[in-house]
């Protein structure tokens, strides 16, 4: 299909595609099996200059914007979703900043992550998943200082980052009007890392708990206003779930072709297997809720990058529901098509299909998602809210 991509675009797609298949294809297995963090790749991308494809050219990036970012994603995640999730979680981290940074934390931060500095976000907690403003990490002012207490879970790119977004209470008793977002160095004293998570899929990508203790942050550090943590938050991840969504839909893609080739090549009843209406039929649902998956997120990122939509939410929370059902249904049946192979590490539709389940669960579970679209509905046609 021609979605008429920018030469920009086109040459990103070129360059991911390249770098999946040279750099990443080969060591794709031993970070999944390790649970590494792979660093050797990081440098690719920033040497490739990845890091600052969504961050203004006077900040020393490329200038491009969300569907810059999805083409990125969406190509490394056909071969390793769990590696490319180091750049899709570092642009998560930057967004609150390039949404609600001043000029003089922009300077000080995208330059750095333009130039290939890991960054991350930090929302979620224990007891804070779905219901976000229930956050319990506390920042109690101090002078010119905020003193951070707390533990952050699941953090994407943690340890591994050295920029955070971090949202804490400034007053706990005005719910969700009582957070603030803070810039976090690693370094900072009294900012330390928890264990490392052993997880199901996207194995490559390092999870961890952030903890503070007593860690001084100075003002100066707020993003946006104090009371604007959570608003921060829901604009950011409104602009970063159709990067899950790319990634998502890389994961579906790369799981098409394998089970497309497989079906070529696998005789049965002395007949490749793709000649049984039972294969072909799947394979072409398969490759139609995929295409539609990409018809969908790249109009939602390229309507973001637009601009002139007021409000994104309802769209953003569509393209990732949508891509990540269809990541959950097409590797399922690609490992399906590949039988007992597609259930052995030695194929990688098995990894496919435990990276995809994620894609339904973070920035948002599909429910919490199905919650943002109903809401806007409803909003949009005058009856609530
Ligand atoms: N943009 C701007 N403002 C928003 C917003 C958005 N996308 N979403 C909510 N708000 C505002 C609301 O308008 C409301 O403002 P007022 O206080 O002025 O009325 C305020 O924020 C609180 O909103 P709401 O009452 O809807 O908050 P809830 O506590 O009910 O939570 C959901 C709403 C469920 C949507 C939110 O908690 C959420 O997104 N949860 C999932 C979190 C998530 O994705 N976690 C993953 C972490 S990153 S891996």
């Amino acid at each position: 299909m021609d979605y008429q991509l920018t030469e920009l675009q086109t040459n990103i797609r070129d360059i991911c595609a390249q770098i999946g298949e040279e750099k990443i294809k080969p060591i794709r297995e031993h970070y999944d099996t390790a649970n590494e963090f792979p660093k050797e790749i990081m440098k690719v991308f920033a040497e490739t200059g990845l890091f600052g494809l969504f961050i203004e050219e006077k900040y020393n990036g490329m200038g491009g914007g969300v569907m810059d970012l999805v083409i990125a994603v969406e190509t490394l995640s056909k071969t390793c979703s769990g590696i490319a999730l180091g750049l899709a979680a570092t642009a998560l981290g930057t967004f609150p900043i390039i949404l609600f940074g001043t000029e003089e934390q922009k300077k000080k931060y995208l330059t750095r992550i333009a130039g290939g500095t890991i960054a991350a976000f930090a929302l979620t907690e224990a007891e804070a998943g779905s219901d976000a403003s229930g956050i319990k990490t506390t920042a109690k002012k101090d002078g010119d200082y905020f003193i951070l207490n707390g533990t952050k879970q699941w953090i994407t790119n943690a340890g591994e980052a050295e920029i955070y977004s971090v949202i804490a209470m400034t007053n706990k008793e005005k719910g969700a009007r009582g957070a603030t977002a803070f810039i976090v160095e690693k370094d900072t004293p009294g900012f330390t890392f928890g264990k490392k998570e052993n997880k199901m899929g996207i194995r490559a990508s390092a999870t961890r708990e952030l903890v503070f203790q007593d860690c001084r942050i100075h003002k100066s550090q707020i993003l946006a206003r104090e009371g604007m943590g959570f608003i921060v938050a829901m604009k950011t991840l409104d602009q970063s779930r159709p990067g899950v969504a790319s990634q998502a839909l890389g994961i579906a893609a790369g799981a098409l072709d394998e089970a497309v080739a497989y079906s070529k090549t696998r005789k049965q009843f002395g007949k490749p297997i793709c000649a049984f209406q039972g294969i072909s039929f799947m394979l072409a649902d398969m490759a139609t809720q995929v295409e539609a998956a990409r018809a969908l997120v790249y109009v939602v990122a390229r309507t973001i990058d637009k601009g002139e939509e007021k409000d994104i939410s309802k769209i953003s929370a569509m393209s990732k529901l949508f891509a990540s059902d269809t990541a959950m249904r097409v590797t399922t049946d690609a490992v399906q098509v590949l039988g007992g192979y597609g259930y052995m590490r030695e194929y990688p539709v098995e990894k496919m299909m435990r990276d995809a389940k994620i894609t339904q669960i973070y920035e948002g579970t599909n429910q919490i998602q199905r919650d943002v679209i109903g809401n806007c509905l409803v909003k949009e046609s005058g009856k609530g809210g």
